[in-house]
């Protein structure tokens, strides 16, 4: 019988949540398009939605598990496939055996971006960890959004309650260390987000780009800004002090709710525009009138991305986006910075009377302070590598690739290629996972069902949109190999992963029924479990999820309300509506104020002042990253229609730094930082800013024993073996990615 069909599904492969239109013709993936019916991308869709063919049909994606058995004579590691039982076994042994030895401390877990776009991740990762109980908790977040979380820890109370910018409502947008024409944008989902910044413009808005590259989104804007990297906290710090100076502050309905305005004044007193402009590179009067602008604008939305976070203050320049958006009246109102409402978000105030905290825990060797739950990965290789108590010996990886990812790869190398056990959850062998023992294969997401848990809280408009399966595989899913896991761990053995789906829904259940305020306060959480639907694990966590969320069914007493059931009627979505004011009922703060000055926030201050010194002083070149549309990161270098054409692996040097170094367009250079050394293409262009060279992340894939045989003919060098593990924000543990100090020179 042929299998034809046309089916829609949400892309997952990043934050944009594009819906796909997929043609099935005898049961292979014959064509993928935007969905014109989408409620929410429209029809737009970037080069990588359409190849979730490739990834499905890719020969080197691994289809069973593989248990590492032995090194060839070149050292390079042999792995061969055995059926999921047997490789669950192995886990168990290899568990067992370095808990006896060295105890539970010697166990962590690094977790990889792809979980934050992958449903039963989502839904059953709490099982996981609080089984697995471990301090060592590292994921890519400490080199990515880290301070955005503690930012909204302190001043919001929940580490998870991210302002997004309304930009569809927006009259004027400055948009900070983000290139949303390639990346699609970060913590602000918005499919289509190109076509809504020229909306913006299009209907007498303004966009200004802050970011040391002319980008494509620079290039698209009313206004480009080149910054020194790393000083944008100084910058901001100046609009501060200018709206204070010039008494432009207008707290607007939030006024009554917010505690230390007055305290600002003092606070930013030392960063003058004019002391601000030998820091950033960006001039005085310039300074003063984007400040005029974000005042004066009936309503403004200031967003910040990579270029904001992975910097020494990232936590800060989150903070002082915020304190902006606050002191204009922008925070919470539409067409400036506000909060979504997603349908699977628990929205009753959680306030637990207690202040937001990190440093719960410290890392072993350099007394890093744990930030929402984890350590910095800065700190992986010598928790690792360093003997003593608490030395880890054995990791689980999840959707992670940390050796090519993370700073100082060549060290992170080491440590994964040293421990006593590793058991990767991925889809591939690669750089990372073949330091494996076992490594456990998902499907590819056309064989599983898919919701955005997290980015339907970082949407700018409410939207929900479940996407079935497309092909049945009898591959498990992240849900039923994290509930076989997570047995393992608890010592329940290896059973049936049902039963941890069952007790996730129940425990939803439960907690709802005795919730103040939950649409199913009061019910009998056994007979609403009863009424739960789905085929899988994920799919019935979810349904409980959606049923008593802000939009649900509520089993019943809400007819017209969300469950998963609905979802499926709706391939295209359901539009909840654009973003609706939330505060102060979602404030987590024990108070249920925003108080600025909850968290370091004054000694960080103070400790930019004196940075801001120095670097006025420091005329080291400084590296940045840079991503191309047809990346992801590290891992879709596999897919040959992705990185076909001309090698984009290259240092980009602006032309009076060239002539300078000595330095040639197509020639080759040596770069070197504190903690490492390349040999690299040169690409000469006058997109990145004199003082600042540029080289993508996520390439270098020439290590032996990985088996991703399109990347491997397009290895390109990896720019992380230069990002020095030691250089972070302090306050989250982020790493700086950018804004490296390097020397370069021809090779
Ligand atoms: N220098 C520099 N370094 C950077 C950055 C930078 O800008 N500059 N950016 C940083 C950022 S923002 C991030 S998020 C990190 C990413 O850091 P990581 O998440 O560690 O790296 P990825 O390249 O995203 O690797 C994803 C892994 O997940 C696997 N995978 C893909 N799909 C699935 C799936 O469905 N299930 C499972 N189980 N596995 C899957 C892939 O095979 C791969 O091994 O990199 C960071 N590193
Ligand atoms: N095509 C593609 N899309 C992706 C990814 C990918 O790898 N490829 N990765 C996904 C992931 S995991 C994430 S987190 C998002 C990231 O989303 P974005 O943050 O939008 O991604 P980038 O393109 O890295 O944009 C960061 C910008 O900051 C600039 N910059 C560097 N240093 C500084 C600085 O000190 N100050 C300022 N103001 N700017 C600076 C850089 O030049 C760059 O243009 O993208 C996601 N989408
Ligand atoms: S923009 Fe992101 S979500 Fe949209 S098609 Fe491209 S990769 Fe998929
Ligand atoms: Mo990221």
């Amino acid at each position: 019988m042929s299998d034809d069909r046309t089916v829609f599904r949400t892309c997952p492969l990043c934050e944009a949540t594009c819906g796909l239109q997929i043609e099935i013709e005898d049961g292979a993936v014959k064509r993928i398009r935007g969905d014109q019916d989408d409620v929410f991308s429209t029809g737009f869709i970037c080069p990588k939605g359409s190849t979730l063919k490739q990834l499905y049909e890719d020969p080197d994606r691994l289809r069973k598990p593989v248990v590492r058995q032995g090194f060839d004579v070149d050292g390079a590691p042999v792995f061969v496939e055995v059926e999921w039982d047997e490789a669950f076994a192995v886990v168990a042994d290899k568990l067992t055996a370095v808990r006896q030895a060295y105890g539970n401390d010697a166990v962590g877990i690094y977790l990889g971006n792809p979980n934050a776009h992958n449903l039963g991740w989502n839904t059953h990762a709490r099982a996981f960890l609080k089984a697995i109980g471990a301090r060592s908790v590292f994921s890519a977040s400490t080199v990515d959004q880290m301070p955005r979380h503690v930012a909204s820890g302190y001043l919001y109370g929940n580490g998870l309650r991210m302002p997004v910018p309304d930009m569809d409502r927006s009259d004027l947008l400055v948009l900070i260390g983000t290139n949303p024409y390639v990346s699609n944008g970060s913590i602000c989902t918005a499919p289509g987000y190109p076509d809504r910044i020229e909306a913006v413009r299009a209907r007498g808005g303004r966009v200004v780009v802050i970011d040391p590259m002319r980008t494509r989104t620079a290039e698209a804007a009313d206004q480009h800004l080149r910054i020194r990297p790393g000083t944008d906290a100084v910058l901001l710090a100046a609009i501060v002090h200018h709206l204070i100076a010039t008494d432009q502050i207008s707290l607007g309905r939030i006024g009554t709710i917010v505690d230390g305005v007055d305290q600002l004044g003092a606070a930013v007193k030392p960063f003058t525009p004019d002391a601000a402009a030998s820091v950033t590179g960006i001039d005085a009067e310039t300074i003063r009138v984007l400040a005029d602008e974000i005042a004066a604008a009936p309503t403004a939305a200031v967003h910040g991305r990579i270029g904001t976070t992975t910097v020494e203050f990232g936590t800060l320049t989150t903070w002082l986006i915020d304190v902006i958006a606050i002191v204009t009246g922008n925070l919470d109102e539409p067409g400036g910075a506000m909060f979504p409402c997603s349908a699977v978000e628990r929205v009753r105030p959680n306030r637990t009377g207690r202040p937001y905290r990190v440093g719960r825990w410290h890392s072993r060797v350099n007394g890093n302070p744990e930030v929402q739950g984890e350590l910095p990965v800065g700190d992986l290789p010598d928790e690792i590598l360093e003997p003593g108590d608490g030395q880890l010996k054995m990791m689980f990886t999840v959707a992670g690739n940390p050796v090519l990812s993370c700073p100082d790869s060549h060290r992170m190398d080491e440590a994964f290629a040293s421990l006593e056990a590793m058991i990767s959850v991925d889809i591939y062998l690669n750089e990372t996972t073949r330091h494996a023992d076992v490594i456990l294969p998902p499907g590819s997401p056309l064989e599983k069902d898919h919701f955005d848990i997290a980015f339907s809280n970082l949407s700018i408009r409410n939207v929900a949109n479940f996407s079935p399966v497309v092909f049945e595989t009898d591959q498990p899913a992240e849900d039923d190999i994290i509930a076989r896991l997570s047995m393992i761990v608890t010592g329940m053995g290896d059973g049936d992963p049902d039963l941890v789906h069952d007790q996730l829904v129940s425990q939803i259940l439960a907690n709802e029924v005795r919730t103040e305020g939950s649409p199913i306060e009061g019910c009998d959480a056994d007979r609403l479990a009863a009424m739960v639907t789905g085929e899988r694990g994920a799919e019935r966590v979810l349904d409980a999820l959606l049923r008593t969320g802000p939009y649900g069914d509520a089993f019943g007493a809400n007819p017209d309300g969300l469950s998963v059931e609905k979802l499926r009627d709706h391939p295209h979505g359901i539009d909840l509506g654009p973003l609706a004011s939330r505060l102060p009922a979602a404030l987590d703060t024990e108070t249920a104020r925003i108080d600025l000055w909850a968290g370091p926030f004054l000694d960080e201050l103070a400790r930019l002042e004196a940075r801001a010194t120095e670097w006025g002083a420091d005329d080291r070149l400084r590296l940045i990253g840079r991503r191309h549309l047809r990346s992801n990161n590290s891992w879709m270098h596999n897919l040959d229609v992705l990185v076909k054409g001309q090698p984009r692996c290259t240092l980009q040097v602006n032309p009076a730094d060239a002539t300078g170094l000595g330095l040639v367009d197509g020639g080759r250079a040596a770069i070197r930082s504190r903690v490492g050394e390349l040999t690299v293409d040169v690409e000469v262009t006058d997109v990145v800013m004199p003082g600042v060279v540029s080289l993508p992340h996520g390439w270098g894939h020439d290590r032996a024993g990985a088996r991703m045989t399109v990347a491997a003919a397009n290895a390109g060098v990896n720019s992380n073996v230069l990002t020095d593990p030691t250089a972070l924000d302090p306050v989250s543990g982020t790493s700086v990615l950018n804004g490296i100090p390097v020397e370069v020179a021809p090779a």
